[in-house]
């Protein structure tokens, strides 16, 4: 039985419509999910919206829609984008689903069992946008000398009744779970402000709302929706069946791995791990906290007009070469800057020019040299084996260990420095002479390539997906030796040369794309 492999991304407040920065973590989330499958793991991988709060419910009030109005117009929008960018995700959850209401109480039970919810009052500052309470020592002050979230959004006071979950009880075991886990937060830096910040002391948290109704209700307290921090990390919970579908559930949790953005690791890693351990349940393994996505360096924002619609991007460049754009140029971890230049003089270098070029000359030579038959024979000398060892190491070492540790863009250029030995073998073989001078001595070179470029197109599956399959389509590679187990088979390329399988002419995977106009 396979081992399995649980991950999640955030999931996203459908108060408007998706950008570029959920476009990124979707991307980036499949393409560890895909990594994981490839590797033979029982990947489940689960994201979605998060629709309830004042947020989601101020917006509808502003645009005379009912909040799940407003839920389903734009939830229905994220789900498209995941299905556009081919982001394959196992259960797109939704908050307002019955099942998870049933998942949200039932937590909040266990923790009313556990004695770690008790009946208050909540007199303290709330942001709306970020949907979070701010002690006062937080805050900052705006260019007007007004109070400001510590990221920059508006505060307002606020008063009501409110449960509370004691937080403050829990310090010293989180403390001690992120000593004994080095990398229950990743990466290092996130860490280390996780840690400052529950040394400096932790408050009783509110965890529920009397001032409006949209939310999830408090079990047997009905004038409350629960603090939709609650009910949003629970989706994790939901999405693998707690608490109706055992089964699932005990397959799946702890999930291996939260991928989620900066701006929300304190209540992943302080909020979510102790309402974990109050309700005697087991803490994820690992929350990744990604940075963020600056478009040519400024903060996306709707005043600034520079909010991209990924749609858009997905049609004007490609899916597959969006996705290995924001994989290859942005380090995981740090925040990255994206312009359409940046694109295309990625794209157009690194896919059309080297991979794609390589491709496209080798089986277009092959299709039409040796009349679609795949080379054999021939003979080999010594720089056939130095490149397949260099490409094997590469797809079976260097790729799988830097994709394992989410180090992405380093995956991504040891997948390219093996490209361009393969361009200089080329180059220095030339196959285009040998033909004339050296038959044989081309049979050899031309199967050399043919190996290394099917190994370069599954490694790469995991950041382009459509493109790598289309390739493997053409090279007449079954799908199911498109792993890593079976690129360590050394009788495959043998086994397809024998097959009778014919090369048709191929058509190129990356055309060149045009600098945009402006
Ligand atoms: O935070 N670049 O939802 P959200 C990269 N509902 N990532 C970005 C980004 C950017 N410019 N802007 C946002 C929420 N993100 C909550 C999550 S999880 C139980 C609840 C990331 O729609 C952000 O960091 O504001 C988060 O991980 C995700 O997009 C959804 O953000």
């Amino acid at each position: 039985m396979a081992d399995p492999f649980y991950i999640t991304t955030a999931i996203s407040y459908p108060n408007g419509p998706p950008h570029i920065g959920h476009a990124y973590e979707a991307i980036a989330a499949d393409a560890v999910a895909r990594f994981q499958r490839l590797a033979g793991r029982d990947v489940f991988f689960l994201t979605g919206t998060d629709e309830h709060g004042l947020k989601m419910a101020q917006t509808a009030r502003d645009r005379g829609l009912t909040p799940h109005a407003l839920a389903d117009e734009m939830s229905s929008l994220f789900r498209a984008m995941d299905e556009k960018l081919n982001v394959s995700f196992d259960r797109f959850i939704r908050t307002t689903e019955p099942a998870h209401h049933r998942a949200s109480q039932a937590i909040w039970q266990a923790m009313v069992e556990r004695g770690d919810l008790y009946l208050g009052r909540y007199e303290g500052w709330y942001s709306v946008r970020d949907e979070a309470f701010y002690d006062e020592k937080e805050l900052v002050a705006g260019e007007g000398g007004e109070r400001l979230s510590p990221q920059g959004t508006p505060v307002e006071w606020t008063v009501e009744e409110s449960w509370f979950f004691r937080l403050s009880a829990y310090q010293e075991t989180l403390l001690q779970h992120y000593r004994d886990n080095p990398s229950f937060i990743r990466p290092e830096a996130r860490r280390n402000e996780v840690m400052r910040f529950v040394e400096g002391g932790l408050s009783d948290l509110s965890v529920s709302r009397t001032s409006f109704d949209w939310g999830v209700k408090v079990p047997g307290s009905d004038a409350h929706v629960m603090y939709v921090w609650v009910d949003a990390l629970t989706n994790y919970l939901t999405g693998v069946g707690y608490p109706d579908n055992s089964d699932t559930y005990e397959k799946f949790w702890p999930a291996d791995l939260h991928i989620i953005g900066k701006d929300i690791v304190r209540f992943h890693t302080v909020y979510w791990p102790a309402f974990l351990m109050s309700a005697g349940l087991p803490l994820p393994r690992q929350v990744f906290g990604h940075g963020f996505l600056l478009h040519r360096g400024e903060k996306m924002s709707k005043s600034l007009g520079n909010v991209v619609d990924p749609n858009e991007l997905a049609e004007a460049f490609g899916v597959d070469p969006l996705r290995y754009f924001l994989l290859r140029d942005v380090t995981f971890g740090q925040d990255g800057s994206y312009s359409a230049e940046a694109i295309v003089t990625r794209v157009n270098a690194d896919l059309s020019n080297s991979f794609g070029n390589l491709a496209q000359r080798t089986l277009s030579f092959i299709a039409k040299n040796c009349e679609g038959q795949l080379p054999q024979g021939g003979r080999g000398e010594a720089a056939d084996e130095d490149l397949l060892a260099l490409v094997r190491r590469t797809v079976a070492e260097e790729v799988p260990a830097a994709f394992a540790d989410l180090a992405l863009s380093q995956g991504i250029e040891a997948w390219l420095r093996a490209v361009f030995a393969c361009n200089q073998y080329i180059d220095a073989q030339a196959p285009w002479s040998l033909r004339k001078t050296d038959p044989e001595r081309m049979l050899a070179v031309l199967a050399t390539l043919y190996q290394a470029i099917a190994d370069l197109a599954v490694a790469i599956s995991p950041i382009i997906p459509a493109s790598a399959a289309k390739l493997l389509d053409q090279m007449g590679v079954a799908e199911e030796a498109r792993t890593f187990a079976a690129l360590a088979d050394p009788d495959r390329y043998a086994r397809l040369a024998a097959s009778g399988f014919t090369l048709q002419p191929p058509t190129p995977i990356f055309p060149r794309l045009e600098a945009p106009a402006d």
